[in-house]
């Protein structure tokens, strides 16, 4: 456990170094230049000693086990952050450990303590100035959120990074410019995805498949979780349940469908099996405390864990998926990563095991590399992808993730229950993932353990169909979850949620594209509406969608929601009507980008695009559509578009016409509807991209 000193032995003494706009970073006293970062893109450099009105500074202190550092939290701030974990969306008054555990049921010390590690705390001020502190160590540590934020890690003196900004999401940014962001993801990761423990046998998977398409469900992805592999073998196939991989993949393909497969880090301690014999013939596993390689008892029974910090077994994990991904599989799942261990009670690995580093990084215990294991793993997963399919764009969600952990993987949070407690919760755990540099996040719809009424189910499915990453999966021994699997009633609410996605996609996407150039969340708390708004600091039930779409569960209870024009919308026929799904409002001032509903993200949407705008108080508006060819990295030699639409309010008539485009890329001449949602109703009109006019006094 991390230590605790007391303040007597406190350092205060420290190198104070300006690296970036209203960004410090605090060195402890000692420290030469600023170590390695496994969060960090790359080393800060220098840029000057700091104002002396600067007044967040942290106090380290060392009782030679262990380093605490405190920093007093201005008064009447709001906290956030802090990555996963359970809890309010306020985190004041929080007590959390940082060590990525396999927390079933998030049954220990209430989820206090998941899946991913992030070290940093969001203040927001009552002016709504807003600063961040990241505490750049990967050793255990607690964190705690009062009138001070106490940091105490069982490892050596750190740097402590504060950004200090006028606002929130400007303070998001900075932490972006320091972690990096999550590159752009292929958009059909943007669609619905069904998944549970597991589909199986292939023909199990094509079925649920052809369900979808027959009962015109969108959807763009099924998962294969472990039993696919022979004998929980990574990079295998059961020879009975899946003979042939390529060929499965090749029939959802036909079927619009992309597949995301599983991949654990404990690989069987198996002579003659190939990837066991390779790893150890290349000597990549980590060792125990004597030098010899560690064995650890997972679903295969005694697996060897690579040592992720070798740049050799990165190079060597890489390597393997080019074989694996010439089988047509579209993504990869890193699972059970934190890494977890069974049958021990501290459920991985002995803290005194060894890692041997190399490149930047030094030698060290576990207690040190730990809550990197899956963020390494990750990355070299992501590599590999990358080597294997240079033309495309990789996509990998992981399970135990550190912070900065969004430049290598989409994240979901893991083992949650089947009830309307984890319903809920999931909703301050993604947002608050948001704020914590991770905006591609979701919790398994419908709970993974346990069974699902069905009114829990659609209520589920509702809120799900919002989350960044939106997908339904479920444990082994429970009832089917599929959209149709709780009847007409729940099925039709379920084809709604879904079909509301995916008229919202060409705007997630835009919000995706936002967020991978400069770390804005795509799931944002109320707040960010108004971050001046105090009434608006708890809300944890409703949450934006980027900055204009305000999404309200049917089941909040008196939201606190944002002043000004917020006008409720419709996406498809009877939405409204039906009473699980949630109210989406659409600010005044905003246009967002609808395509048809379609099957899966794949097909063609956009002809006709829907502009759907709500005029503020002065009759404006303004949105943006970012397009491009949804994979590849031509988007990087400027084979995109992004679109800003703007309309304007003319006696009884609204105008609506292009204000910018940027990029180079082209597309069919195609119609444009713009609807234009009133206090008394939606007004149409249809024309080309150049100019379209809305008459406000034509029926509607
Ligand atoms: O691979 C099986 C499961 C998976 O379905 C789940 O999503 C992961 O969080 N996995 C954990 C291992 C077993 C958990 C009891």
């Amino acid at each position: 456990m991390a230590t605790t000193v007391t303040a007597s032995s406190s350092v205060p003494s420290m190198r104070a170094e300006r690296i970036g706009d209203g960004i410090v970073a605090f060195l402890p006293a000692g420290m030469q230049r600023y170590p390695t970062s496994l969060a960090l893109v790359k080393t800060p450099t220098q840029g000057g000693s700091i104002a002396s009105s600067w007044s967040l500074r942290p106090r380290f202190g060392s009782d030679g086990t262990g380093t605490h550092v405190t920093l007093v939290v201005p008064e009447n701030t709001d906290l956030y952050g802090t990555g996963e974990v359970t809890g309010p969306l306020r985190r004041n008054g929080s007590a959390i450990t940082l060590w990525n555990t396999d927390n079933f049921e998030y049954q220990l010390d209430g989820g206090r303590q998941l899946y991913q590690s992030h070290p940093w705390v969001l203040g927001v001020r009552a002016d709504g100035t807003a600063f961040g502190v990241l505490f750049d160590s990967t050793w255990r540590a607690a964190l705690k959120t009062g009138n001070t934020i106490e940091f105490d890690s069982s490892g050596p003196p750190m740097p402590v990074i504060v950004i200090d900004r006028l606002s929130p999401q400007l303070v998001l940014q900075g932490l972006a410019e320091l972690t990096g962001k999550m590159p752009l993801p292929p958009r059909w990761a943007l669609g619905y995805q069904q998944s549970r423990w597991s589909y199986t046998p292939d023909k199990r998977v094509l079925e649920i498949a052809d369900e979808f398409r027959k009962r015109r469900i969108p959807a763009d992805v099924i998962w294969m979780d472990i039993d696919y592999m022979d004998g929980f073998r990574v990079f295998t196939f059961d020879p009975k349940g899946f003979p042939d991989p390529e060929k499965l993949n090749r029939d959802l393909h036909a079927r619009g469908f992309h597949s995301v497969w599983m991949i654990d880090p404990g690989v069987k301690f198996d002579p003659g099996y190939a990837i066991y014999d390779s790893g150890t013939a290349r000597d990549v596993w980590v060792k125990d405390a004597y030098g010899k390689d560690y064995h650890g008892e997972v679903w295969p029974g005694l697996v060897s864990y690579p040592d992720f910090t070798r740049p050799q077994t990165r190079q060597w994990w890489s390597a393997l998926y080019a074989n694996y991904m010439a089988e047509g599989i579209d993504g990869v799942w890193n699972d059970m990563n934190e890494p977890s261990v069974f049958k021990v009670p501290s459920m991985s690995m002995p803290d005194d095991n060894w890692h041997r580093g190399g490149g930047d990084l030094a030698p060290g215990p576990h207690l040190q590399y730990h809550n990197v294991y899956g963020m390494l793993m990750t990355r070299a997963t992501r590599d590999g992808i990358q080597a294997a399919n240079p033309d495309k764009r990789p996509f990998v969600l992981t399970r135990a993730n550190f912070i900065g952990g969004q430049r290598y993987a989409a994240t979901w949070t893991g083992d949650n229950t089947s009830t309307w407690t984890d319903l809920k919760t999931s909703i301050p755990m993604s947002i608050n993932l948001g704020l914590s540099g991770q905006p591609f996040s979701g919790a398994d719809i419908g709970g993974f353990s346990g069974e699902t009424t069905p009114d829990l189910w659609a209520n589920w499915i509702a809120i799900g169909a919002f989350y960044p990453f939106s997908r339904a999966h479920t444990t082994k021994a429970s009832q089917q979850k599929e959209p149709w699997a709780f009847g007409p009633m729940v099925e039709n609410t379920a084809r709604i949620a879904i079909e509301r996605r995916y008229r919202l996609l060409p705007y997630l996407y835009t919000l995706f594209h936002r967020a991978s150039v400069d770390g804005t969340p795509v799931m944002q708390p109320v707040f960010f509406a108004d971050p001046r708004d105090l009434r608006l600091r708890s809300e944890q039930e409703a949450f934006l969608l980027g900055g204009d779409l305000l999404v309200v569960p049917a089941w909040a209870k008196k939201p606190a929601l944002p002043q000004g024009i917020w006008r409720t919308i419709s996406l498809v026929d009877h939405d409204r009507e039906d009473a699980h799904q949630a109210t989406l409002k659409l600010r005044g001032g905003a246009i967002v980008p609808l395509g048809r509903v379609v099957q899966n993200s794949t097909e063609e949407s956009l002809d006709p695009l829907t502009l759907l705008v709500s005029l503020d108080s002065k009759g404006q508006a303004r949105g943006e559509l970012y397009e491009d060819a949804g994979d590849g990295y031509g988007y990087r030699k400027g084979d995109y578009r992004l679109t800003t639409y703007v309309a304007e309010r003319k006696k009884d008539q609204v105008v609506l016409r292009i204000a910018e485009t940027r990029g180079n890329r082209t597309h069919h001449q195609r119609d444009i509807v713009v609807q234009v949602v009133t206090n008394d109703g939606v007004y149409i009109g249809k024309g080309d991209e150049k100019h379209v006019v809305v008459n406000l006094r034509s029926s509607h």
